[in-house]
């Protein structure tokens, strides 16, 4: 899964790709690149981030997910609003992923009522708090129950159980112990018996690793998610489209 975040302020590529034209050449770009599914997101959920209102997150994301599907691209919706959701499918998405799992009122039936699939993610808190000292007693059993718990609520909404894919949601109210925990604790998520998706892309974990800045952590990002794939990930959600792509053929070429 390649992003495209329309958006002025996400933490990695903010600003970047907020004219639409210049998103939809993202996107494009990141489908020639190998991405299976492109994230195309209106609204930012780093740490503090400002909320974006339903018309201005209907008019960064619309045009590019019509734009996107026009041309044959398999897309993604990032967004915690089910109106964003139902327009989302109109436009003929291929995917709502949220990453509040569902959780507001009419998310449950604006997914339920299409086709699409869904991504439920789990989040402590909301992003304006989430790293305000995250507190788990066992984060993995925890993270565990609460998307075992949202993909019961889905399917009893009517979303067909292989429509589902859950996401522990790296970095979203997790300090780095919580974020190892649950990285060497992903097959015990995907024992709950759906697809795991993993986005851990440029994420602050891989600063606190390496090092590096934001705009210098290609490597480490390829890194974190060749080894989500080997504890069980199915999908990974990456900005580095190309170089991911190279490092999973490898991995699935030269793998014992
Ligand atoms: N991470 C981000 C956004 N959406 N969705 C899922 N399912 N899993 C994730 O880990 C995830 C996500 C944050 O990354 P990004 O989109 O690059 O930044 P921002 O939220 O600042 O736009």
């Amino acid at each position: 899964m390649g992003i495209v975040n329309v958006t002025a302020d996400s933490f990695s590529d903010g600003g970047q790709f907020l004219d639409s034209q210049a998103a939809i050449e993202h996107g494009l770009q990141l489908a020639a690149d190998g991405a299976q599914l492109v994230d195309v997101g209106g609204e930012s959920t780093r740490p503090g981030a400002d909320p974006v209102s339903l018309d201005e997150e209907l008019e960064r994301v619309l045009p590019v997910v019509e734009a996107l599907v026009r041309e044959g691209v398999a897309v993604s919706v990032d967004t915690m609003k089910p109106q964003v959701m139902r327009a989302a499918a109109k436009a003929g998405c291929a995917m709502v992923n949220d990453v509040s799992g569902f959780r507001a009122p009419g998310a449950l039936e604006a997914v339920a009522a299409s086709e699409v699939a869904v991504c439920a993610m789990h989040m402590q808190g909301t992003p304006a708090t989430m790293q305000h000292e995250p507190r788990y007693d066992d984060v993995v059993s925890e993270v565990r129950g609460f998307l075992a718990g949202r993909a019961q609520a889905l399917e009893a909404a009517g979303v067909a159980r292989d429509r589902i894919v859950l996401d522990p949601g790296f970095g979203f109210g997790k300090a780095f112990g919580h974020n190892v925990a649950l990285f060497a604790g992903l097959s015990r998520i995907a024992s709950i018996g759906y697809p795991v998706l993993a986005g851990l892309s440029r994420k602050r974990m891989i600063g606190e690793i390496t090092g590096r800045a934001v705009g210098d952590r290609v490597s480490g990002s390829v890194a974190a998610a060749l080894l989500a794939v080997q504890n069980g990930a199915r999908l990974v959600r990456v900005h580095d489209v190309r170089e991911t792509v190279d490092a999973l053929a490898v991995l699935a070429a030269l793998k014992p």
